[in-house]
Parts: C-alpha cells; structure tokens; sequence
C-alpha cells in the first residue's frame, strides 16, 4: 500500500484515503517544481560557424539580424544570431541525398530557455525559427527571448512526400530528427551562451503538436514543458479516416463537377465541396448553435459545452429536411444527413472496426478550412502521404476513390524488412493507449498543456480529449497535476473559425513549470479588424472585433456570470 502524505500532522480523510489507495498508482510522485531559468547575453555569433563541434553537423552560417530586421505580427524582434546547419547528411537508398537542415535563432538578451518548434504538414521545409503559436504570431517563443530552433525534420520541399519511401527519412520525420537536434541545440546555446538553457521546451501545431507530444513519450527526460497543439498523434489514421470520408462525400457530390488541385494547376480533382456547400453547412451550424449555444449561459455564438452539446445535437432530428423543393440551402437532404453523422461518427472498416476517432458538434464546420480539409485536402493531400509516407510497403500515390480502407489500415501497421517500423509506431508517442509511460516526466517536475480547436476537420478534438481521458486513469484521476488540455470551441486546425483564436500558452506552461502556477483560465481574443497578428476574415458579424474569453482546462467549460458578453471577465472557468 501507499504510504499516504500527511499534511500539517493532520490525517486526510478516509475517504480521500481509501481513493488514492485504490485509483493513484503507487509510483505516482508528487510532482517536483522545477526552477526558474536565468538569462544571459550571446558570448558569440559569427564565430559559432568555426567554433561549434558537435557529431555530424554542419553550421553553414552564423550572422546577426539586428533589432527590428524581423518584424513579427508588426513588432520588431530583439538582435538576434541566426545559425543555419545541417546534421546528418548522407546518401539515402534512393540516390537522394538527404540531411537535417536546421535553423537556430539565439537572442542577444536570452531569457535561459530553449524552444524546439515542431512545424506542420509533413514538414519538409526549415520555417522562420520564430516560435509563433496559436493563431497568430503575437507572443511567440523568440519574441519571449527563448533560443528557437527549427527544421525540415530531415527531407527538403522537393523531396517531400516521396521522401517517405527512404525509410530513414521515414523515421527522421516521424520522431528521429528531434532526437537527433534536441542535443545538438543545447550543445550550440551552451557554445554560445556559455550555459546550457536551464529550461527547456517543446511545441507546436498539427505535426508540430505530434512532434511535442511524442517527445513527451520519447525525450522525456530532455524537455521541461510541451505545448501541444491540435497534435496529428495518429496521424496515419486520421489520414485514412480523410480517404474514407472522401468517398462518403463523392457518392453525394455533384456528378462531373471538379476544382482546380492544389498542388497541380494543370490537374483538377472531384468537388466533393457540392455534397455539402457552404449555405448548408451554415445551416448545420445554426442548428447547433439553436440547440446548443445557450447551454453555457449565454448565446453568443460559442458553444463552450462541448461534451454536453455531444448529447443534446441531433443532426437527423435538428437540421431541417428537405422537402419536394430540394435543396436551397437552408435544408439537408437524408443522405446528406448520414454521410455528415457517419463522418462525425467516425470511420471504419468494412468489418465496423475504428479507423481513427469521432468528431464533435461545433458551429466551426461553418468555416472555410473545415471544408478545405474535408473536401479538398483528402483527395489531394492524405492520399499521397497514406500511400508514400506510412504504409509498409507503400503503395504511393492512393487513389481516394477506389483505396481499400481495410487493407490500408493493415499497411499503415505493418513492417517489412525494408520498414522496420510501422506508419502507425514511427509517428504516435509510444504508449499512448495506456500513458502511464508519462510517470517519470511527472516525477521529475515537467509540464503539458494541449490545446485544440473544437471544429478540427483533421485531427479531431475529440480524439485528444480521449487521449487525456486515458492520462487521467493511468494517473489516478490527477493528471491535471502536469498536464491540462485547453479545448478552443469553434476553432478550426490550430486557427481560423468563429473563435477566440489568438492566445499564449506558452507563458502559462513557463510559470508552470518553474513558478509552480497551473494554468486554469487563459485568455483568448478574436482577430477582429485591426488586429496586428493578422485578421480572422470568417468573424461572425455581430462579434465585438476584440472579443475575448477564457481558454477553460477541460472538463470545465467557460460560462458567462454577468457583465459585458464580449469581454472574458464576464465568464468564468466551471
Ligand atoms: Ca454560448
């Protein structure tokens, strides 16, 4: 048994007793605090490209960029050295040659952390190490006086997706590029600093969210806060579930009607966007907003009760049904309404077995990326990379239309001698069925917080949410001890949507981590006109253009008290 804490010499009581004897596991630490980092000024900059060793890499460039020759969302950033490498650079089995190509941006005035920015998509390309997250660039990790470090994850634009049919690329993409350059960037801010960061910190969005969330299983011991956004965890299932989706939608779609394909100019694809237009979907989400906005308090054209709208929507009983008119917008037809419950049902087999998550009711579906993903990304995007990037061995590039959902799950799990490691493995964390793999993070004093937006048409909401429901029972019901998950009603993937978009998580995460401070409500605005980190276009007309409420740590939902209903001090976190 436990040996139980006693506080101030008093007993806890029996009952809270008997439930940490049998829910909290017994190796479930009180978590440590970890201390506060401590800046410094750069020791160095050009001299790095000569002075820096580390294995297998490559600095091609060290030079400054002086205040203000980066401006972000309108606001200069502080001088800074920008570094430029490579690692691990090498012929692959293809006749391709491949490498790690990497940036780092090290401010003059450090604040003593370093920031790994996990990018998104299927990387491929070394972003503007700036650190900026959650819908817009505002508060990012190098306008905080973090180090940043960015990278292509080991393939380059041009090579990407066929990339993934070299199985190191493969791996590099999946978790092994930040293996590789977490070491190597602290070894490079200890050369240029002087000291290493005290504290360290990992984030993104989409892929970038994956990447933190992985190195939370992976690299536990080499990162003090995660910041995990809209995380593609089972990125290989989700893609399929888009293939799955995507023949759902075509069997109702306008015969013969195509769109320009995203990445071809000269190549059109089907509009699976006619099974379902933009009037209809703005009617699926009056019906959810009529039956489910107010269930917060207030109607304001956020649903901030996710789960509880769950069960209140009924889409075969809310929407409107067309009658011997037919369609004009403003109804469904019944085979619009099954394949639209289907796909929020989620996926699956011939055989009824899951193939990724389901997805929540949100008045998000309104909004233009929701459909982008739905309609246009699963027949351009997710078929390539189901067929290049995941499956063993692989069958690139998938055609939507006719892909064997079935035996493309097997493939995205299966190995061969060439891909020893599956799709499937090679991209989530491992253990995230059962995350009780996270105990010594825990332990040690490290932090998560996750976010995601409610109408992620991609990743699902639903599909993290589930995640932490599994962290609090292998946690005994405490896992908001280290980790929180902040859901963004209305949100598309990782910005966009009638939402309260643009927040800074990652503050909270520092004081959380090293002041001992959990985060609880967290302030979100609307990009309204004028917005200096770039304007929110699908603001629904009646919103304040400064609209702000709080992020709610799950399960509380943010509901309005009194007061101004544009402004988040009129609500609170319950
Ligand atoms: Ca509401």
């Amino acid at each position: 048994m436990t040996r139980f804490p006693m506080k101030g010499g008093i007993a806890l009581g029996a009952a809270a007793l008997l439930s940490a004897c049998v829910s909290t596991p017994a190796t479930a630490p009180a978590p440590a605090r970890l201390g506060p980092a401590s800046g410094a000024a750069l020791q160095a900059c050009e001299a790095l490209a000569a002075r820096f060793q580390h294995p297998a890499t490559r600095i091609e460039s060290a030079a400054p960029v002086a205040a203000g020759g980066l401006q972000i969302g309108g606001q200069p950033i502080a001088a800074h050295c920008l570094v430029k490498g490579r690692m691990h650079e090498r012929k692959g089995s293809d006749g391709r040659d491949y490498a790690i190509g990497f940036e780092m941006r090290l401010p003059q005035a450090w604040n003593g952390r370093f920031y790994y920015q996990g990018n998104g998509g299927l990387d491929g390309a070394v972003r503007p190490a700036e650190g900026a997250l959650g819908g817009g660039p505002l508060t990012g990790a190098l306008a905080q006086g973090f180090a940043v470090i960015s990278s292509d994850a080991g393939h380059t634009g041009p090579q990407t997706p066929y990339f993934g049919l070299e199985p190191q690329a493969r791996l590099d993409y999946g978790y092994q590029a930040v293996a590789r350059l977490t070491p190597m960037a602290k070894g490079l801010i200890r050369s240029a600093y002087g000291k290493a960061p005290d504290r360290s910190y990992i984030g993104g969005c989409s892929n970038g969210g994956r990447h933190a969330m992985v190195a939370a299983s992976r690299l536990g011991d080499q990162y003090d806060g995660y910041l995990i956004g809209a995380p593609g965890y089972r990125l290989p299932n989700a893609a399929l579930a888009q293939l799955w989706g995507a023949q759902r939608w075509a069997a109702i779609a306008t015969p013969g009607t195509t769109v320009r394909h995203p990445l071809n100019p000269n190549a059109s694809i089907p509009d699976l966007g006619t099974a379902l237009t933009a009037a209809e979907r703005q009617t699926v989400a009056r019906a959810v907003l009529q039956r489910c906005d107010a269930l917060d308090g207030l109607a304001d054209g956020l649903v901030q009760a996710t789960q509880a709208c769950q069960a209140a929507f009924d889409v075969a009983r809310d929407v409107p049904t067309c009658g011997s008119g037919g369609r004009d917008g403003n109804c469904l037809t019944l085979p619009q309404k099954d394949v639209l419950a289907q796909v929020h049902a989620g996926a699956r087999t011939s055989k009824g077995q899951p193939v990724y998550s389901a997805f929540p009711w949100d008045p998000g579906i309104a909004a233009t990326n929701w459909a982008t993903w739905k309609f246009v990304n699963a027949v351009a995007l997710d078929p390539l990379s189901v067929g290049t990037v995941f499956t063993a061995p692989p069958a690139a590039p998938v055609n939507f239309a006719s892909a064997d959902i079935d035996a493309l799950l097997a493939a995205v799990s299966a190995t061969n001698d060439t891909y020893r490691e599956s799709g499937v493995s090679l991209m989530g964390p491992p253990g995230h069925e059962k995350p009780d793999n996270l105990l010594p993070l825990r332990a040690r004093g490290a932090k998560m917080v996750l976010y995601h937006g409610v109408s992620d048409a991609i990743f699902s909401a639903e599909d993290t949410r589930q995640w932490f429901e599994r962290l609090q029972a292998s946690q005994g019901g405490r896992a908001a001890d280290f980790a929180r998950y902040f859901p963004v009603p209305g949100m598309n993937h990782c910005s966009g949507g009638p939402a309260t978009d643009q927040f800074d998580l990652l503050g909270p995460l520092v004081r959380w981590v090293e002041h001992g401070e959990p985060p609880q409500a967290v302030k979100a605005v609307a990009r309204g006109a004028g917005n200096p980190g770039g304007v929110n276009a699908e603001l629904p007309a009646g919103w304040s253009p400064q609209r702000s409420r709080p992020l709610c740590a799950y399960p509380s939902v943010a509901r309005y008290r009194s007061g101004d209903p544009e402004n988040a001090t009129s609500f609170s976190c319950q």
